[in-house]
């Protein structure tokens, strides 16, 4: 496997920070085993955890009012590979990745499924694009695409998500995600009831192409660009949906796509209950679709949410299998670092939800200990398992600080040579 950062630098890295990271490894392992947890199972829980990049999330996204491009950004799907190829290379964490079509569209399939695997990297869920218009495109997306009155609008939609699964298919996905911004800003503009009518016609033909091991991922979100009433605007409507499409059909959580205060851990309860929980998209949020990186605002729902997740896992094993992608838009930051801090968080949330003491929470849930069983929860919460992650990092060849060990590779400078800004490119758009 062709490596991005020289794998030396990664081991010159690791060695300075080796002896103490064994020093904090050994201090938690002996805490842990005071709590009756073996530290040995959390890291190799660890290793094994995958969290999908998404391509468009290499590039500097942008806000409705501008985008401050930064420097040496991937000028194409290639470049982006090994952007991703350098997150997965250092935090072991990140081995698929997530294409958006068609910005990440080309002809020659394999060289970029040939590139992927070069870099140990997989084609997770590909996404579909039916929120702008392309160049050359027939029918406007305006007033709407999967919902749109005009059937030849509607077939352009479908058959577009017809070509995202046979591209996904000749890289190796197994599911597309299926987001719609159709809605409505104002009252009346819309038969509300008709809109989903047609949405439910159009998503019928597109899940009649699926190949039989694939899923159609549907995400919903609360607004944006419709500001009055959109589609596919909650859980409720997506699961009604998938339901009604069979069994292929999930829905995919997108983290910042709720009200504020929304319990989100209890929506991935009630999917995971019906068996209709696809995946997620892993972000934070303030106050709606901010897109800021994982972890960054509201740790503990991040933990939260994965609390529900082990609780689905125990109850049914290796059948459980959630689709986990990234979906972020770096605007300050170098998105390589982004994503990897991301990635990190949410293998924390996951680590620390794997902590969870289930046999004293549900103990103290069925004595109507409520101060106990919150106490349980906040009890794995307050744990530092950094030297966990750490570890499982060094273990599985990524480096003990990734932000660090990229930053002193000097990638950054490369690639910004490498890639001289085109003038008036604009790339990512956020979903
Ligand atoms: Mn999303």
């Amino acid at each position: 496997m062709s490596t991005i950062i020289d794998s030396g630098r990664v081991a010159e890295h690791n060695d300075k920070l080796r002896g103490g990271l064994e020093e904090d490894y050994a201090a938690l392992a002996g805490m842990l085993s005071r709590r009756g947890v073996d530290i040995e199972q959390l890291t190799a829980k660890a290793q094994k955890f995958a969290v999908a990049l998404p391509s468009w999330g290499a590039g500097t996204g942008g806000t409705r009012f501008a985008r401050f491009p930064g420097r040496g950004e991937p000028r194409n799907v290639f470049e982006k590979l090994d952007d991703c190829g350098v997150i997965h290379q250092l935090t072991r964490a990140t081995p698929g990745v997530s294409l958006h079509f068609p910005w990440d569209k080309v002809s020659d399939t394999q060289a970029l499924r040939q590139q992927a695997e070069a870099h140990g990297l997989y084609f997770d869920a590909v996404n579909s694009n039916t929120f702008q218009d392309q160049v050359g495109q027939e029918h406007t997306y305006k007033y709407g695409s999967m919902t749109a009155i005009s059937a030849a609008t509607r077939a352009q939609a479908v058959a577009h998500n017809v070509e995202c699964i046979e591209l996904g298919n000749a890289l190796g996905s197994k599911a597309l995600t299926v987001w719609v911004g159709d809605g409505a800003n104002f009252p009346g503009q819309h038969n509300l009831r008709g809109a989903l009518e047609r949405y439910l016609e159009s998503a019928r033909e597109i899940y009649a192409a699926l190949p039989a091991d694939w899923n159609l991922l549907i995400e919903h979100k609360l607004f944006e660009p419709a500001f009055y009433a959109t589609t596919i605007a909650d859980w409720g409507t997506s699961f009604a949906c998938a339901q009604s499409l069979g069994e292929k059909a999930k829905c995919l959580v997108d983290l910042g796509h709720h009200a504020p205060n929304t319990n989100i851990e209890m929506i991935v309860a009630r999917l995971t209950q019906f068996g209709k929980l696809g995946g997620f998209h892993f972000n934070d949020s303030k106050y709606g679709d901010d897109d800021l990186d994982s972890g960054s605002i509201n740790p503990f729902q991040l933990f939260l949410v994965f609390n529900e997740l082990a609780d689905a896992a125990e109850r049914e094993g290796a059948a459980f299998n959630p689709a986990y992608m990234l979906d972020q838009s770096h605007n300050v930051t170098d998105p390589i670092e982004s994503l990897m801090s991301s990635a990190v968080e949410v293998q924390r949330a996951f680590v620390q939800a794997n902590l969870v003491d289930r046999d004293a929470l549900r103990g103290f849930q069925e004595s109507h200990d409520a101060l106990q069983s919150a106490q349980t929860l906040k009890h794995a919460y307050r744990t530092d398992v950094s030297a966990i992650l750490a570890m499982a990092r060094l273990r599985n060849g990524g480096a003990i600080d990734p932000v660090a060990c990229y930053r002193a590779s000097g990638y950054r400078d490369q690639v910004a040579e490498a890639r001289p800004a085109k003038a008036g490119a604009s790339s990512s758009g956020i979903v």
